[in-house]
């Protein structure tokens, strides 16, 4: 049987692709990794050809394919221990704020869209809703590192990190000031081994989405 094989998007734009890379490689698991550009006519040929979704990322089990950051996630989960808290209850909250940032926190989403290649470059306005998915968030992560006692949100690294990664990155792009202990949670997100192989490979690359690049409201 061949190895797993990730499908991804843009290493530099791509946050959903960037979360089951950064749960494989913590989990261990063996698996090869292809990147196709996005908004691109080879993404619109190829992605319905190997995703039910059309979306990235899919991971392909042989025949197989599962094309969903959480369902990916959880792939690896049934296959490694350690990934979710062991704890039935942090376990379930765990599961809340990945499924939180899975269908939630949109303003963030869709008004600071991660780009790795920009840094510490404020936007001149921050939107209402923008503010008010930032201090959201940060209630959740203040509440979930308080009761661990950190360093991650369950004490040790699990899915729910992965998922808030991209918004760490978002946090430095945009140069949001952070409460000093979020500050330093955001930080540790982006000095894991596995953020720090997903940025090289970023920083290789040279697909430019021109309004995502520019965007430098
Ligand atoms: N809920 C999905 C979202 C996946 C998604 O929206 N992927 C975007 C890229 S980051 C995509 O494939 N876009 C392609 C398109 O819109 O044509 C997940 O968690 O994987």
């Amino acid at each position: 049987m061949s190895l797993p094989h990730l499908i991804l998007g843009n290493a530099v734009y791509s946050s959903w692709s960037m979360r089951p890379y950064l749960v494989l490689k913590r989990a261990g698991i063996e698996f090869t990794t292809e990147f196709v550009p996005l908004r691109t006519d080879e993404f619109r040929d190829y992605l319905p050809t190997v995703s039910p979704l059309g979306l990235v990322p899919v991971l392909k089990l042989g025949s197989d394919a599962i094309g969903d950051s959480l369902a990916i996630s959880e792939w690896a989960a049934e296959e490694v221990s350690g990934l979710w808290p062991k704890d039935p209850v942090k376990r379930a909250q765990a599961r809340m704020l990945a499924g939180q940032m899975h269908a939630g926190f949109m303003a963030i989403r869709s008004e600071m869209p991660m780009n790795l290649r920009r840094y510490a470059e404020p936007r001149e306005e921050l939107d209402d809703a923008v503010v008010a998915d930032i201090s959201k968030l940060c209630q959740a992560w203040g509440s979930a590192l308080s009761k661990s006692g950190g360093p991650f949100l369950f004490g040790d690294w699990s899915i729910a990190d992965a998922f808030y990664t991209p918004v760490a990155t978002r946090f430095q792009s945009y140069d949001i000031s952070l409460p000093p202990e979020l500050q330093m949670y955001s930080e540790r997100l982006l000095d894991q081994p596995e953020y720090l192989a997903w940025k090289a490979i970023a920083d290789a690359e040279d697909w430019i989405i021109e309004d995502v690049d520019q965007n430098f409201f």
